[in-house]
């Protein structure tokens, strides 16, 4: 393995607007998903988005593609992802894929990271304005630090603005009530949350000028209020 490994396949995903986010060898006898050669996976490597930094590499890429292609950035992420994971001899996967791989708890493993209240994970720098567009997969172990302890900032908050705002209230301690808030966000009410986004991530103050925009938020409110097939 190269001594800048690590540099190298950030490089790589620097082209397309992504970022590693963090990742961990496994524990000996834990059960993890196979690796590029169907021999179980010894480590993981995180990737995805601060802000929204790959938007304008996936627009460009949308621009080629078959004006209604289903789930575009899925398939874009897969693609970009997939082709840095053969050049550096690991296996892509995606958060879509099914069975779900567990994203969020790898993710906390990775970065030292909480849940929010929304259950979007708290980011330290980006707020709730990140996400996990894929992970790699290596059959060898990777040269990777354990996170540092990283302040909680929901923690500090003390008005919780995220858990007031949205009018059906889907965000609460007894979790997302998802479907009240896809009625909602459907409705004829919902029009600030699909030309703007989610009102309770919004509230959040942290990583304000990491905050997606309107653009892209919008995007992610269409898919998910999308009739699923
Ligand atoms: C299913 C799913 C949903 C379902 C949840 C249904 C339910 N009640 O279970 C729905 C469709 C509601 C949903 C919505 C959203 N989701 Co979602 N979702 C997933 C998905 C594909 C699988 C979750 C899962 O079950 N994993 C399997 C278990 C074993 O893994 P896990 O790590 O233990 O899973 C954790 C999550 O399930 C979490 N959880 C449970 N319920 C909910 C609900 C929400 C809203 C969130 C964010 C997390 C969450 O708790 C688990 C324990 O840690 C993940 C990707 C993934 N592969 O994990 C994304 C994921 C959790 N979602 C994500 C996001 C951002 C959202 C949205 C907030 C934004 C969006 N995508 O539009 C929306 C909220 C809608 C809104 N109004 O804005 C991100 C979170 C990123 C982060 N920074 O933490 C993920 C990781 C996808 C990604 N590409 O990064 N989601």
């Amino acid at each position: 393995m190269s001594p800048r490994f690590l540099e190298d396949i950030s490089a790589a995903l620097a082209e397309h607007g992504l970022i590693q986010r963090g990742g961990f060898n496994f524990g000996d006898g834990e059960e993890t998903p196979p690796g590029p050669s169907s021999v179980l996976a010894k480590s993981v490597l995180l990737v995805g988005q601060a802000g929204a930094a790959p938007w304008p590499h996936f627009r460009r890429w949308c621009g080629q593609q078959p004006a209604e292609l289903e789930n575009p950035l899925d398939t874009w992420s897969r693609e970009v992802i997939g082709q840095v994971a053969q050049e550096f001899g690991a296996r892509a996967v995606s958060p879509s894929d099914k069975p779900w791989l567990p994203f969020q708890q790898w993710a906390m493993r990775a970065e030292g990271l909480k849940p929010s209240p929304l259950g979007i994970l708290m980011h330290p720098e980006y707020g709730l304005w990140h996400a996990y567009r894929g992970a790699l997969l290596f059959e060898i172990e990777i040269p990777i630090q354990e996170p540092r302890e990283s302040i909680h900032l929901c923690d500090a908050c003390v008005g919780k603005p995220c858990m007031k705002s949205c009018p059906v209230e889907a965000y609460s301690p007894d979790g997302f009530a998802y479907e009240a808030c896809l009625a909602h966000v459907r409705g004829s009410n919902g029009a600030p949350c699909r030309s703007g986004g989610c009102l309770d991530r919004n509230a959040c103050p942290y990583g304000a000028q990491y905050r997606y925009p309107a653009e892209v938020q919008a995007f992610h409110m269409a898919s998910f209020a999308r009739p699923k097939r």
